[in-house]
């Protein structure tokens, strides 16, 4: 075993910050700029235009950024893109290159020692390679044998319980369907994947409440919704997109609420890419209120508005609430209403953190409203009460009779450009019966019925030794996972770890005892098999799955599609497979036959996604129809506030997404819409929470999270003032999580609290 130190962390050294003025509105030349500067850097300007043409585009290929849909009609000439998308595009047609003589150059635990940036930089992976034990350089391995040794290494162990499958978001449908086929004829439902570290809060509530895990809304509901709430989200940055939509629905007369910690500048105001004239301007305003809630105080806020409704209604009967709609479709109005008139609002008041009148201004804008639209994603998602904030907003929009109707509903945006479809497709550790005797049915085989491991489970399972193979289908495990250094040792202690990527990232020198790397085409690369030119299909936030086609012509011959490398593992391993994988390998459309056969929603599927724009799957909370719930109704719920109780010097930290980074692969250095340049080890910090402990802009400070009497820290970090409010503070995502602790999850989704952290700050 090599004895140099691998780190599990991004180095503590700081970059040279520069700090510059917040912007007043989002969007506009500079994103332009900063698209077309990273377009001509990573790829040059030439064949940079020429992608960023077939970006979403109906006959192009699926943005590899987020989940937004694309609109249904007129999608415009090189503008269904946005700044970030770009990035995404740049990041993977980069000309940078990791090589077998990369690796030959580079070892292991020097690569260990870069930030994240910096190993991302590195580029594409062009080969197979593989780290065997006690090396500490990956060397060149031919496909045959990587698949070799992983069905072998998977064929020793005592159980197929003894190995962890984990799935990043954008693997195609047809990708996943085969992993999780393989992985259950394998013989387990281990089967993680980043949804547990983001949205499985919503699909557990929204599952109980409206019977489907999914939003009910279509991108059209914008262009008729009266109010849009947007809830702990940063759409300037995450789904810029999405500020189109919400444009639309103020030119049309709707207003928007906005619900978080920070005054994210893309919420404020926005200036339309499609339209250089107004690249420059001021900006059209897009939030009407802004409720600054303290962190995790959402659940208290609700109740206020909730119970500030009920006084109207009671005040002037049948106006406020809808009846109809609440006797037709839902259970549990009388005992949530009984619940509602026991809390008090001078008790949670404070919990919010906001101003008495500003909540009163909000409700009586709610209280006109008919047909409201809710946005939310990781700030509702990410604390221990995660579930319980969304039951709650579904109660506001049952109230209201939001749901079921145009211009009314959920809408949970996603992270992943295929995250929902990955779910679609099977990947879940906890699988539906139903699902499985499909599967058996169409495969021939018996599918494991015992409930799989989730992320944090599989951590734990890993550092207890109770799993020893790790394979990530895309993803950075190290990096995007809680507790740092804890999940570290859990990797260390596989046998084997494997990385199905297509960049270089952490989680290739965090490894086991032996390592594959295992590099795969990305969404704008052509992929051609047996019968010729493939494409894959994908299922956006919204519920349509469409197709995707890359146009580049692959970076390395020694590239396979992620479909053709499941089916090598899988053939490698599974000796008595009835299942014909060459054949499926071979034209995807056998795939999506067998797609077809086993999962509700997808007749005539190889018809219906050749179709320009594709197709919507079913969604029953869509057509008011909440029969799948287990009371066949739309559920009220009762939730719990927050139960954070912070001592004498104690903080609670979120850690959120620079403008520069997509989750774990770093961009660039600067967060231009926080006014930060070149650094990511920051803090923000109210500046009257900054006076009281005695800490000037740009102080050094060390942090320390405190968790059921553990302790972990992650030293050097820069104070910024910011407006944020008291007893908060927010830290860039991954450099913050060794803070998190493995055992600080939401309740029922078992999502790490990357929200809520208790911290405390010591200047160094
Ligand atoms: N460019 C880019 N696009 C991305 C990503 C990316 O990293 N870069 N990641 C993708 C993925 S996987 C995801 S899941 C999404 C993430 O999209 P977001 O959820 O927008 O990402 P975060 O940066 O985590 O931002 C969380 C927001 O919630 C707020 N917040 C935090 N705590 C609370 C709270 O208690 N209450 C309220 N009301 N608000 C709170 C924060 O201030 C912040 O504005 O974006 C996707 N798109
Ligand atoms: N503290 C904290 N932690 C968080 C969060 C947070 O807000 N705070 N957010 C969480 C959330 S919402 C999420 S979704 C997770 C994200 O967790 P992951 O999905 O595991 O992480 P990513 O950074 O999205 O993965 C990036 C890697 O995917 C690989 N990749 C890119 N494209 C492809 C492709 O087409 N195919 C394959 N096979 N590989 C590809 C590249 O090698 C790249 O390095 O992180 C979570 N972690
Ligand atoms: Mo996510």
């Amino acid at each position: 075993m090599s004895t140099k130190k691998i780190h599990a962390q991004p180095p503590e050294k700081l970059t040279g910050i520069k700090l510059e003025e917040i912007p007043t509105s989002a969007v506009g030349f500079k994103a332009i700029k900063s698209a077309i500067s990273h377009i001509t850097n990573e790829v040059g300007l030439v064949k940079g235009i020429g992608l960023l043409s077939k970006l979403n585009q109906k006959d192009g290929f699926d943005c590899p950024g987020c989940a937004w849909p694309d609109p249904d009609e007129k999608r415009a000439f090189l503008a269904e893109y946005c700044e970030n998308g770009a990035k995404a595009v740049a990041e993977e047609a980069t000309k940078n290159r990791v090589s077998p003589l990369f690796f030959t150059t580079h070892s292991v635990s020097e690569l260990s020692e870069l930030s994240d940036y910096e190993i991302g930089k590195k580029g594409r992976i062009t080969h197979p390679v593989v780290l065997h034990e006690g090396k500490d350089h990956y060397e060149e391995i031919s496909w045959e044998e990587a698949f070799k040794m992983i069905g072998d290494e998977l064929n020793t162990l005592d159980s197929p319980d003894e190995a962890i499958f984990y799935t990043s978001g954008r693997t195609s449908n047809e990708a996943a369907f085969l992993y999780q086929l393989f992985v259950r004829q394998f013989g387990t439902n281990n089967l993680p994947d980043c949804s547990n570290m983001c949205h499985e809060s919503s699909g557990a509530a929204l599952t109980e409440t409206l019977g489907i895990g999914k939003g009910s809304v279509t991108l059209d509901d914008f262009n008729h919704a009266e109010l849009v709430i947007v809830m702990g989200q940063n759409p300037g940055t995450n789904h810029p997109r999405m500020l189109s939509a919400l444009s639309e629905t103020k030119k049309k007369g709707g207003k928007i609420i906005t619900i978080n910690p920070l005054p994210e500048v893309g919420l404020m105001r926005y200036n339309e890419p499609q339209n250089p004239i107004k690249w420059f301007g001021k900006g059209q305003e897009l939030t009407d209120i802004f409720l600054q809630v303290k962190i995790n105080g959402d659940v208290a806020l609700l109740k206020i508005i909730m119970k500030l409704l009920l006084e109207k209604e009671k005040e002037t009967p049948n106006t406020i609430f809808d009846h109809q709609f609440i006797k037709e479709n839902t259970t549990g109005y009388d005992d949530f209403i009984k619940d509602l008139e026991t809390s008090s609002i001078d008790e949670l008041i404070p919990q919010t953190g906001i101003d008495f009148d500003i909540i009163k201004e909000a409700t009586d804008l709610i209280s006109q409203k008919k047909k409201i639209i809710i946005c939310w994603a990781m700030g509702l998602t990410q604390h221990k009460n995660s579930v319980d904030n969304i039951r709650e907003l579904v109660n506001l929009l049952l109230l209201k009779g939001s749901i079921g109707k145009q211009g009314a509903g959920t809408c949970p945006v996603r992270g992943h450009s295929n995250v929902q479809g990955d779910r679609t497709m099977g990947i879940w550790e906890k699988p539906k019966d139903s699902f499985l005797d499909n599967l058996e049915n169409e495969f021939n085989f018996k599918a494991p019925r015992k409930h799989g491991y989730d992320v944090v489970d599989a951590i734990e399972a890993m550092h207890q030794k109770k799993a020893k193979v790790f394979i990530g289908m895309g993803g950075n495990f190290i990096s995007a996972t809680p507790d740092t250094e804890y999940t570290a040792v859990a990797l260390q202690n596989c046998d084997l770890t494997v990385h199905v990527s297509t960049k270089l990232n952490r989680s290739h020198v965090i490894h086991g005892k032996k390592a594959l790397i295992l590099p795969c085409l990305g969404r704008s690369e052509k992929d051609i098999q047996a019968a010729g030119e493939q494409f894959v299909s994908v299922e956006n936030s919204m519920g349509i799955v469409h197709s995707s086609s890359g146009h580049l012509t692959p970076l390395s011959d020694s590239l396979l599609s992620e479909p053709a490398i499941v089916a090598g593992i899988a053939k490698a391993t599974l000796k008595d497979s009835s299942t014909n994988w060459s054949s499926l390998v071979k034209d995807y459309d056998n795939v999506r036959n067998k797609i077809e056969a086993t999962i509700p929603g997808f007749v005539n599927y190889n018809t219906r996604v050749r179709e320009k724009g594709g197709f919507y799957l079913p969604n029953n909370a869509r057509e008011k129809d909440f029969t799948p719930t287990h009371t066949g109704k739309a559920n009220f719920t009762i939730n719990e506030v927050s139960d954070l109780h912070l001592e004498k010097d104690q903080f609670i930290m979120m850690t959120i997404r620079t403008h520069d980074q997509y989750n774990t692969t770093i961009y660039g250095l600067d967060d231009r819409y926080r006014g930060i340049l070149n650094e990511r080890r920051v803090i923000f910090m109210n500046p009257e929470d900054m006076k009281i402990k005695g800490l000037a802009k740009l102080d050094k400070v060390d942090l320390t999270s405190h968790f059921n009497g553990e302790e972990r820290i992650a030293k050097g970090f820069l104070v910024i003032p910011y407006s944020i409010p008291k007893q908060c503070t927010a830290t860039y995502f991954p450099e913050a999580n060794v803070l998190v602790p493995i055992q600080s999850k939401a309740r029922i989704s078992n999502t790490p609290t990357s929200k809520t952290i208790i911290i405390t700050i010591h200047k160094k």
